[in-house]
């Protein structure tokens, strides 16, 4: 229990968030606690530039049908609007492929590759995905405010739960991640 506790506080003071679940008294059974790595996310402010590494199948979790160990939306991006995006994708999963898309806030999920919302902001190999430790980045402008999602493409992927958050803000100045409640980690 100890370490449950331990991750549940690392995860709070990274991300402000509520405290999870796992501190009110839940059996230890509670779905472990994916911490933030602050290392994921990177920001230069001259050329107002957000850096993500994007790392598909990162754990188990979903059977690797997650981004950076999370699933559901449990993970947001969010960047000022007008800030360039460089999603660093890298394919972590021995097993399947994997792609990955912003597109918008829409439901049902897409069962598949869809247009991105913002140009050029999808990986190749959309709908085939990308092979173990494969790589691609992914780079456009977040010039338009709102919730997005970013998405994996390979049919059944994204509606089975692997997409998370992005966010474009017109309010803040710098990009930041944070667990989203609600989320399935
Ligand atoms: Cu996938």
């Amino acid at each position: 229990m100890v370490k449950i506790l331990s991750a549940a506080v690392m995860l709070a003071l990274a991300t402000g968030a509520a405290a999870p679940r796992a501190l009110h008294g839940q059996s230890e059974r509670t779905v472990p606690i994916q911490p933030i790595d602050p290392s994921w996310l990177q920001a230069d402010t001259v050329t107002k530039t957000a850096t993500f590494e994007l790392v598909a199948g990162l754990t188990g979790l979903n059977g690797a049908l997650n981004f950076n160990g999370f699933r559901d939306g449990g993970l947001t991006l969010t960047v000022p609007l007008g800030w360039n995006v460089v999603l660093q994708f890298r394919n972590h999963d021995g097993m399947l492929p994997h792609s990955a898309e912003v597109v918008l806030d829409t439901h049902p999920l897409p069962t598949g590759p869809v247009a991105p919302a913002f140009a050029r902001a999808m990986t190749v190999r959309l709908e085939q995905g990308l092979i173990s430790e494969q790589t691609d980045d992914i780079r456009f402008i977040a010039d338009r405010g709102g919730s997005y999602l970013i998405f994996c493409g390979v049919p059944g992927h994204g509606a089975a739960g692997m997409w998370i958050r992005l966010e474009v803000s017109g309010s803040i100045r710098r990009p930041f991640l944070a667990a989203s409640p609600g989320g399935k980690t």
